[in-house]
């Protein structure tokens, strides 16, 4: 019943493909060959993309005999999965970490060299698959990753849109969107399933039918009906035989043309249901942390949730096990609630189509289920109206009220006659109209819940989750603080640093075991091993400023103390504060001696990030950032001791180069906002320190490294309940230097001040809900000591190789282990060559 659309049948080859050989005049043929057939170039018209895209196959030949030898061993030995639900995945490039993985690097670049071109200038010319908008995605990528590093037969599933999320440009200060058309060329990192088709049903009505057993079932009928098929994307492991993969949907279209319309003459129409389906899965929600209930976007989740159990359910059954013994051969995490209609998904395929009985499907269904909540935020919470789930999914909505009832009888009966408690807990929210609180039902139908920082996971017991701990108690819910992938964002991203600490530790094992960092703590005060460490900091610096000046035409000096704060725009990251941070030092700077103004510490501030398109306050940031860079980096007064960049269209690969570059990288959510945040770990894993507050993974890392080579401040999570109660009922607190720099703006000393009202509003009017006032002081305070802890070199020195040592806890490795044992009591599977 669970349409794959035919299922052929399989011949084993009687020979054994002969591997693909990596020593340089192989490969040089093989990068000719791809050239010549693949391309069907010739040598007389080769550009830089032509040639990426030739070195791009011939690596992914060599990808692709340990992602089939992977497959195929997975088929055989038929081992526990785990599937890895997720509507975003932020990969980046491919090309260098596939030849990193394959430790093949070296003998590209000599190949790529004889060819007459720059494997380093062939790697640029990659686009990014950017398929998703920030942390959320990112994680999901650095998990595959360190899945398939530690062989854990884990897939991920997910959706191929044909636009990421938008580039930017700034016109005039404002940020402005272009379409990605990443798909414009030949995308070698992924392969077309045209044999592996579901088909989606949205729409329809509700039936009884008698089934075979003669008894009385629910059948959902009608309706529209598109197809999702299949792109695969290997992910490589590295230091491994084992390749893993992520699945990604394309909508197309069941029947491609209407041959009645077209006959009757009505071409349009022929067409409208073509491109109706396509456009399902055309483009990615742009928004982070920020819930924008469109049909469209219902649409996406329920059709990737279809066809991903649809695909997982067809995998199952191969092995023609009973049901019961589903949740041994799966396990599936949800990432955020993006997957949550899996749960009432699978409870309908279980009990509409395959007959099982209500409490036994349910009992597969929440030992599948797990789920991890990446916020707190109540504007990313998703709720969808039920009207409009009524409409698209009649028959889950079914489900889920019938699963409220039998969860709310059961709560009832352990807290009898609570009736506040029952409407707060449930599933369905009352008002007009009502709404489904999808993070309550990933509560109900998984085994464990989990959040992604300690903080983090404290704050969801306390407060968005604790009436399901009065119920369930507290083991469901648990705490796996995130992490990062090393290979990436450091062996690849930091090529000098990455070979200084494989000199020093005597070999790369630190790469897939990252704890063996802290064997760099002896050296930090070896000066030798000091000034080594410095030198490639500084590399790393020239390497960002020269990109800065190629593409933006601003000078900064690598002498000068980076400080950088890169992710989305968003109110609660506060960039916002930042800004009128470097305002009030542009201030000071300006109110001194130009003697003094020599003994200052110079400072590039770079900001780097997109803003949703729809929302106007975070766009506003970026044009303050701006106009202030406009006007401090125009001054000459000041003597080059502040720059202000505001870097475009920051990505996964800009990240790649911005990351290693920075002294400091700001971290400054309002206490109890930024569930965990990654950058944080990334700047640090390459010795960057952190000015920070007390939020998300900082506490951890600080706990790491050691509270003396982090820059906190600012108020705890648990007191800014209070402030904001106290603000609303005693009045506004505003800093004196706030007030300072908000008369600048408003004086006009950065353009039109009617442009930043709105801006300031939400410091006065606005009731100042992320406390920028509050916590201005201290912020600048720790800016003072910023400074001044720079100019002892040698004590910084010490602390940025403190950071990269303290930093083993934070690798995806550790991560992933920890939802393999905990969650998904999963095994690694290795394959052998
Ligand atoms: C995006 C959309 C909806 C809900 C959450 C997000 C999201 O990206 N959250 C981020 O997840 C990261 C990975 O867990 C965390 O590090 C960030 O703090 C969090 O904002």
């Amino acid at each position: 019943k669970h349409e794959q659309l035919s299922e052929p049948t399989l011949q084993t080859w009687k020979k054994h493909i002969v591997p693909e050989k990596n020593d340089p005049a192989s490969i040089e043929s093989d990068i000719v060959h791809h050239t010549i057939t693949t391309l069907c170039r010739g040598v007389y018209n080769l550009d830089k993309l032509a040639m990426y895209q030739a070195t791009a196959h011939s690596v992914r030949d060599r990808l692709l005999e340990d992602w089939n030898l992977t497959q195929e061993a997975l088929h055989r030995e038929n081992p526990k999965r785990c599937y890895y639900m997720s509507m975003e995945f932020l990969i980046g490039r491919a090309l260098d970490n596939a030849l990193h993985c394959l430790h093949v690097k070296k003998n590209y670049n000599q190949s790529v060299d004889n060819l007459g071109f720059s494997l380093e200038d062939l790697l640029c010319e990659e686009k990014d698959a950017a398929l998703g908008n920030g942390g959320l995605g990112r994680l999901a990528a650095c998990y595959m990753d360190s899945a398939a590093t530690q062989d854990y037969p884990t897939w991920g599933y997910g959706l191929r849109y044909q636009y990421g999320i938008f580039k930017q440009m700034i016109k005039d200060g404002y940020q402005t969107e272009m379409p990605d058309y990443w798909l414009n060329f030949d995308n070698p990192w992924e392969f077309p399933r045209a044999d592996i088709r579901y088909e989606v049903r949205f729409h329809g009505y509700v039936a009884t039918k008698i089934n075979e057993k003669g008894e009385t079932r629910m059948t959902w009928e009608g309706g529209d009906k598109v197809q999702a098929m299949a792109y695969d994307v290997p992910i490589p492991g590295f230091d491994t035989k084992g390749c893993g993969n992520i699945r990604l949907w394309s909508s197309k279209p069941l029947n491609t043309f209407d041959f009645d319309s077209f006959n009757a003459g009505d071409y349009e129409r022929s067409v409208a249901e073509q491109t109706a389906a396509q456009n399902l899965t055309s483009v990615l929600y742009p928004n982070d942390n920020h819930l924008v209930g469109k049909e469209l976007r219902l649409k996406q989740e329920y059709f990737f949730v279809s066809a991903s159990l649809q695909d997982i359910i067809h995998r199952f059954k191969r092995a023609k096990c009973p049901w019961k013994d589903f949740p041994d051969k799966v396990a599936v995490q949800m990432n955020d609630t993006h997957p949550t209609l899996a749960v009432p998904e699978l409870q309908r395929i279980l009990v509409d189509i395959e007959g099982l009985e209500w409490d036994d499907a349910w009992d597969i269904v929440t030992r599948t289920f797990a789920f991890t909540n990446h916020t707190v935020l109540p504007e990313a919470l998703e709720c969808w109206s039920v009207p409009m789930m009524e409409k698209i999914l009649p028959r889950h909505m079914q489900i889920i009220y019938d699963i409220n009832l039998f969860f709310l009888q059961k709560v009832e009966k352990v807290f009898v006659g609570d009736r506040d408690l029952l409407k707060r807990i449930s599933i369905i929210e009352e008002g007009s109209p009502q709404q489904v609180r999808m993070a309550f039902l990933a509560v109900v139908g998984s085994h464990t819940v989990n959040g992604v920082a300690a903080l983090h996971s404290d704050l969801i017991r306390k407060h968005l989750f604790n009436d399901f701990i009065k119920y369930y108690g507290p083991d469901k819910f648990i705490n796996i603080t995130n992490g990062i992938t090393p290979r990436r964002w450091l062996y690849q991203a930091n090529p000098d640093l990455r070979d200084l600490i494989t000199t020093t530790l005597g070999s790369e094992d630190w790469a897939t075991k990252l704890d063996l960092l802290k064997g760099l703590k002896k050296f930090a005060d070896d000066t030798k091993f000091q000034s080594q460490w410095a030198a490639v900091k500084y590399k790393n610096k020239e390497r960002l400023a020269f990109w800065i000046k190629a593409n933006m035409g601003i000078t900064v000096n690598p002498d000068a103390l980076f400080d950088i704060q890169v992710k989305r725009i968003h109110e609660y990251k506060r960039q916002y504060m930042n800004i009128l941070s470097v305002i009030y030092r542009y201030q000071s700077l300006k109110k001194m001696s130009a003697e003094d103004i020599s003994q200052q510490v110079p400072r590039v501030v770079i900001f780097g990030g997109k803003a949703a398109p729809g929302y106007y306050i975070a766009k506003l940031v970026i044009k303050l950032i701006n106009s202030a860079a406009q006007v401090i980096n125009n001054d000459k007064s000041i003597q080059d001791m502040l720059k202000v960049v505001f870097i475009p269209d920051y990505n996964v690969s800009l990240a790649e180069i911005i990351v290693p570059a920075s002294d400091i990288s700001q971290h400054i959510s309002t206490a109890g906002t930024e569930a965990s945040g990654t950058s944080n770990m990334k700047f640090v894993l390459n010795g960057g320190l952190i000015l920070g507050t007390v939020d998300g993974a900082n506490i951890e890392i600080g706990e790491q490294i050691g509270a003396e080579n982090i820059f906190m401040f600012g108020v705890l999570s648990d007191e800014v309940e209070d402030i904001r109660h106290n603000q609303k009922y005693h009045g506004l607190f505003m800093d004196p230097s706030l007030q300072v720099v908000i008369d600048s703006i408003q004086a006009g000393q950065f353009g039109d001040p009617s442009i930043f009202g709105p801006l300031i509003n939400t410091l006065t009017y606005g009731g100042d809900y992320y406390l920028i006032s509050v916590d201005f002081k201290s912020y600048l305070q720790k800016h003072t000591e910023v400074d001044e802890t720079y100019r002892d070199k040698k004590s910084w020195v010490k602390k940025s190789i403190m950071c990269t040592a303290g930093m083993g806890f934070f690798s995806s490795d550790r991560a992933v282990c920890e939802y393999a044992d905990k969650i998904w009591k999963l095994k690694p599977f290795k394959v052998e060559a």
